[in-house]
């Protein structure tokens, strides 16, 4: 069976089990953890980034080297139209989703994380002692020690987004460093650009490019993970997440053709991962089933 090594939280390894669900293609999904976890992953691929898929003897690192080797080993159904004008428009998409859509989103999406305490909260599994949360939360002006000690603590969700992990991830404020109000308003100026044409393009039509999903409309839409995480049942992310986003973006009715659209997309073909337990353990406190045989 294919293997996809692969955060659960990754918009990478998500554009690429849009497309192995799509072509109908089982796999076992292996979960690296951030940081240690990724030392294995250099020590197979060579390089510590998800997703990396393996196919027997075949490993292939990086989601548009996967997407391509997929094409061509399960060509059916294809993701790569055969006309040239729309395999042209496909691959500059699928380049400008990766780019564009993919870096804004995870810069917005942390620029949110920083600001709202609601959003923040919704990162930790539902397990996590409610003491860290607070830490996190509250987390005060000069505690930039406590800060990287709390870091090496952050949820996995977070360690897979921010990437590197942790030394100097959290700043003096608690908010993650390396991400200033410049940077985050001019990454969400761009995102509302790209929306804004999305929601045109998919105005009149159910897929990006001609009458057939393409690469272009996984890679889009998987990538756009991180300015409104998907509710969809496909994904294994803290309950909280779901359905929340960046604010002004997630929310913003304008951009309702696009989000109405990704919906669409993940209900005809994301799958649900039945072999996996579920992260989503019931909160601290709450009642637990046990079921007695
Ligand atoms: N160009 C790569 C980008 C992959 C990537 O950015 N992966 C992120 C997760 S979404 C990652 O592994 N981050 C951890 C790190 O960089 O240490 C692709 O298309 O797959």
């Amino acid at each position: 069976m294919l293997e996809l090594y692969q955060f659960e939280l990754s918009h990478f390894s998500e554009k690429v089990r849009f497309i192995l669900d799509y072509k109908n293609l089982p796999y076992r999904k292996i979960e690296v953890t951030p940081g240690i976890g990724q030392l294995d992953l250099f020590r197979l691929s060579g390089q510590r980034q998800v997703p990396v898929l393996k196919d027997g003897d075949d490993l292939i690192a990086g989601s548009t080297a996967i997407a391509f080797y997929l094409e061509k080993k399960y060509p059916d159904p294809a993701i790569l139209p055969i006309n040239a004008q729309q395999r042209a428009l496909t691959l500059m998409l699928e380049e400008w989703a990766d780019a564009s859509i993919a870096l804004n989103g995870r810069t917005a999406m942390i620029g949110a994380f920083n600001q709202a305490p609601e959003f923040r909260k919704a990162f930790f599994p539902n397990q996590t002692p409610a003491a860290l949360t607070k830490l996190v939360n509250d987390l005060p002006d000069a505690a930039r020690n406590l800060g990287n000690l709390v870091a090496s603590n952050l949820p996995n969700a977070l360690k897979a987004v921010v990437g590197a992990v942790p030394g100097d991830v959290l700043s003096a404020g608690g908010a993650i460093a390396g991400f200033g109000s410049e940077a985050v308003a001019a990454a969400k100026a761009d995102l509302a650009q790209n929306l804004e044409a999305l929601s045109l393009m998919l105005s009149e039509k159910p897929y990006l490019i001609g009458d057939q999903p393409t690469l272009a409309d996984f890679a889009v839409a998987g990538l756009s993970m991180y300015i409104k995480f998907p509710a969809s049942p496909a994904l294994d992310i803290p309950m909280g997440l779901k359905g929340q986003g960046v604010p002004g973006l997630a929310d913003n009715p304008a951009y309702k053709t696009f989000f109405d659209w990704r919906d669409k997309l993940y209900l005809d073909y994301r799958k649900i991962d039945e072999t996996r337990p579920p992260v989503n353990t019931p909160a601290e406190g709450v009642p637990q089933k046990i079921s007695i045989d």
